[in-house]
């Protein structure tokens, strides 16, 4: 009885209801996502209304470790929500500016077909809504951003994010999609300068950042933040870059692009080193992640990446490959003939260091060849690339810590004497007693707590697995 009641009760809406049945558009809420996370891929086959709910937020969060900055959010994160929409939805656009708010904002999407990508329809106040709708009738993965004047500002303060208008027959499977969007700030203080650091309209102006970062921060990815892959996995990369001022030459060290949509393009091109992300643009970058190590995103102009916080790094778990990367396979001596660099006499090279003087004196030669490029000759480093070890408190407090530091390399912010540092030490290779050396005769130069380092003390120390990835 039930059958047969259904099959009237349907037959009429597929005889005479068919043509409102299949224009007919379901009413959605888009599943909105703070970076580096994406929304799930839609499976629907139908265009829908999708609502779309957006909250500005300005509101204080940490640019870098210990440094404060006045955000504006759009969802209260930077870069804002990731939007995913299909192919052919109807948007309602819900634009909500929070009450506690000091200035109006508006939002200008760049998959919008119209007047201002919808800056002017979508004009809020603190505290009030507006709602405008669109038809995404343009496949591709676009930028959206504040509009409202003085634009650069609200465009400088985090006020951009990504949405994706999914192709009607969606993105080929990945296993892992993210959201990486770059950004250049301007504060008044130098980069690492702690506390609380306010907007610098100047610096803006004449476009010298004082950070670039990717998703609003410069520990955004890195350490407990890093995005993650196993071995074998696809993975995607939804890029953005919000400027207001940099275009970005977004690379991975370590990794060969496999795909690339440039600019966000309905083609991709293949094998790729490094992609072009303009200002108010972006990139759909995909590649298999083959063996394990730390992959490190960055912009390839590459100050940007080790003075201003444009790094974060993917951890890829799993096996090993030697075949596709071996890790270094032998350490050997290479001595030219006449050539330029210091001359150790063979008793050097193969004897132990009897005394705490020979330490010093191989310890120095392995300073200058290893260490002083950067740190300097004379251990002051240079300030906002490489931090100090004369006097330098981190060095003094911690001696298995400096061991670790030389054994492993370091990433990772990190303040020395008042200042923070956020770079890259690469694990240089040395052996046992030569890390036993150099660090003895940094010890006992420029003023340090006088310590003898054994190489039993830097066997002790354990080899940390992932080292920092090396260019
Ligand atoms: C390519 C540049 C570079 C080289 C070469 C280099 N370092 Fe570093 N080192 C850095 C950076 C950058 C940091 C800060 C890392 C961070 O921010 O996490 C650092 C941090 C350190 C620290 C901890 C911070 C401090 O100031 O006490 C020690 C100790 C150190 N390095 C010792 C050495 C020694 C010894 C050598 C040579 C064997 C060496 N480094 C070679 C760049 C370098
Ligand atoms: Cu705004």
């Amino acid at each position: 009885m039930k059958h047969y009641f259904l099959v009237i009760a349907i037959l009429p809406l597929f005889c005479f209801g068919s043509l409102s049945f299949a224009d007919s558009v379901k009413d959605e809420i888009a599943t909105l996502t703070a970076p580096p996370f994406v929304p799930p891929p839609i499976t629907r086959k139908t265009p829908a209304k999708l609502i779309v709910n957006l909250e500005v937020v300005e509101k204080k969060m940490k640019i870098a470790d210990g440094v404060d900055y006045t955000f504006w959010t759009f969802g209260g994160t930077v870069p804002g929500s990731f939007i995913r929409v299909r192919e052919g939805d109807s948007v309602e656009f819900h634009l909500k500016n929070h009450p506690s708010s000091k200035m109006p904002h508006n939002i200008d999407l760049h998959a919008v077909t119209g007047q201002g990508g919808g800056a002017a329809a979508s004009f809020t106040l603190p505290g009030h809504e507006s709602v405008f709708s669109f038809k995404a009738i343009n496949k591709g993965l676009y930028v959206y951003h504040c509009a409202t004047a003085p634009v650069g500002m609200h465009i400088a303060n985090g006020m951009y994010g990504l949405i994706l208008v999914e192709p009607k027959e969606g993105l080929p499977k990945v296993d892992r999609e993210y959201y990486v969007m770059q950004g250049d700030f301007y504060t008044k203080g130098k980069f690492g300068k702690q506390g609380y650091q306010p907007f610098d309209m100047e610096k803006a102006i004449d476009e010298k950042p004082t950070y670039v970062v990717f998703n609003g921060s410069a520990t955004s990815m890195t350490g407990d933040n890093s995005l993650k892959a196993n071995v074998g996995e696809t993975v995607r990369l939804f890029v953005g870059n919000g400027g207001p001022n940099l275009v970005s030459s977004f690379h991975v060290i370590g990794e060969i692009f496999d795909k690339v949509y440039k600019e966000g393009a309905s083609e991709f091109n293949t094998n790729i080193q490094t992609t072009l992300v303009p200002a108010g643009g972006s990139a759909i970058v995909e590649y298999k992640v083959d063996v394990s190590s730390n992959l490190v995103l960055v912009d390839h102009s590459i100050f940007r990446a080790f003075n201003k916080g444009a790094l974060g790094i993917m951890k890829v778990e799993g096996a090993e490959n030697k075949e596709i990367f071996s890790g270094k396979i032998a350490d050997n001596v290479y001595l030219p003939e006449g050539g330029a660099i210091q001359k150790v006499t063979d008793k050097e090279l193969v004897s132990a260091a009897a005394t705490v003087e020979d330490q010093i004196k191989f310890g120095k030669n392995i300073y200058l060849q290893n260490c002083a490029a950067c740190h300097q000759a004379n251990g002051k480093g240079i300030p906002g690339a490489f931090p100090p070890l004369a006097g330098a408190d981190y060095f003094n407090a911690d001696w298995k810590r400096a061991i670790d530091v030389v054994k492993n390399g370091k990433t990772g912010a990190i303040t020395v004497n008042g200042v923070l540092y956020n770079g890259v030490m690469p694990s240089l290779g040395l052996s046992e007693e030569d890390i036993a050396n150099v660090l003895t005769y940094i010890s006992h130069s420029w003023g340090n707590k006088k310590r003898v380092f054994k190489k039993s003390d830097v066997s002790a120390v354990p080899v940390r697995k992932e080292k920092p990835a090396e260019h």
